[in-house]
């Protein structure tokens, strides 16, 4: 026993020397957003910590991370019923490199939050839980092994009863590794900024009981937080059931298909069509033309990399490929202007340098859980026979 619990400690020294797991790209119906990593989604904006959790359960961090109640420039539309993939990285800018360490085992959660605009506030009431999961002791496996399994990608159906607007949507991986009485576990966690177009209007209508304020919702005493995942771990058959952190989820009702209505579109935030390439929430716009005037193509020059300035200052965990790329293309109107031939801009094409998503996109966690829209057909068949039957009552 004694000994179980000395390798774990073991192990857990170990593994913190290494790189975690950050979550730095989202995907959208199985296509991933922008063009680089990063896009509408938040990462710590401390690149020197990029992957390191936060492990302070009062801290504001716990929202969306560190730094994360900094909004970025974009927001993403997705529509009413769509699926969202989130990508966990273990080397923030590189992928195809793993999802997190063996020894990272925990629950897996993802949460959502309302907000009135893209810029309001991440921390506070209003948040409720999508799905979560802890240990699966039939299978005998964590939530974070099962995350493992399809290579850090994680995917959620947005409930189609979710009213159009501007939501965060917060996947939360715990590492419960580390944790002793005094030491707590390890979240990682980011916010991806999403507008739902959708026809629902109105009121999300949370339950008071199902809504948390995040940082709050979890204390430091709770039988979740912790939890020890290598006691009696050889010992006890049943296992001891993990207890799940957080409230239960919300599952909202199930909507009318097709009930009709004008579905609300998203008005700001979005990746401008004038973008020629975009890295996380940084996007270049074309120089100014320079036809027969050399003074104009060093300006076109000055301007482009000005513009690769500003993207490796954005410059998110997830790296800047596309700044690069960008660069490509001012040295070619550098070279272009040094050969006197002033014709405007010279033709090239931005290719966007994108990392394949690291396996195939896995199907949504909750997709059982969200009760499928009802046809209209059977829905105004039903009121027809329930109008008919009223009718012959009276
Ligand atoms: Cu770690």
């Amino acid at each position: 026993m004694k000994a179980i619990s000395i390798l774990g400690l073991a192990a857990s020294l170990l593994s913190m020397a290494q790189a975690h797991t950050l979550f730095t790209t989202l995907y959208i119906n199985g296509v991933k957003q922008g063009q680089g990593d990063g896009t509408c989604v938040r990462q710590s904006t401390d690149l020197s910590r990029a992957s390191s959790p936060v492990v302070d359960l009062s801290s504001d961090d716990m929202a969306c991370g560190a730094g994360g109640t900094i909004p970025v420039n974009y927001t993403c539309p997705a529509p009413a019923g769509g699926k969202l993939t989130f990508e966990y990285r273990l080397n923030p800018s590189k992928a195809g490199q793993g999802f997190i360490d063996d020894s990272h085992k925990g629950p897996v959660a993802v949460y959502a939050k309302r907000l009135s605009d893209p810029g309001a506030d991440a921390t506070g009431p209003g948040w409720f839980k999508l799905w979560g999961e802890g240990y699966d002791m039939e299978a005998d496996k964590w939530a974070t092994e099962k995350i493992i399994d399809t290579n850090g990608l994680l995917s959620i159906k947005i409930p189609t009863a979710l009213p159009a607007g501007n939501y965060l949507f917060r996947p939360e991986v715990v590492a419960m590794h580390n944790v002793t009485p005094e030491v707590e576990p390890q979240f990682y966690i980011g916010c991806a900024q999403v507008f739902i177009e959708s026809s629902v209007k109105g009121d999300l209508n949370l339950p008071s009981e199902k809504s948390v304020s995040i940082p709050g919702y979890l204390q430091a005493g709770d039988p979740s937080v912790t939890y020890n995942l290598y006691s009696d771990e050889e010992y006890s058959d049943p296992k001891k059931p993990y207890p799940m952190m957080g409230p239960k989820p919300f599952v909202p009702a199930a909507v009318v298909k097709a009930s009709g209505g004008e579905v609300t579109r998203q008005s700001e935030g979005a990746i401008p069509d004038s973008c020629l390439l975009v890295n996380g929430n940084w996007c270049g716009v074309e120089v100014p033309s320079y036809k027969d005037d050399l003074t104009g193509c060093w300006n076109a020059v000055k301007d482009c990399w000005s513009q690769a300035d500003t993207c490796w200052a954005q410059q998110q965990p997830s790296g800047g490929r596309n700044c690069e790329v960008w660069g490509d293309k001012c040295k070619d109107i550098d070279a272009h202007c040094s050969a006197k031939d002033f014709t405007g801009p010279p033709a090239y094409k931005l290719k966007s340098d994108d990392y394949p998503a690291p396996g195939p996109i896995p199907a949504a966690v909750n997709a059982n859980d969200v009760p499928e829209d009802v046809p209209k057909d059977t829905y105004s068949d039903c009121v027809s026979h329930i109008f008919v039957f009223a009718v012959l009552v009276a």
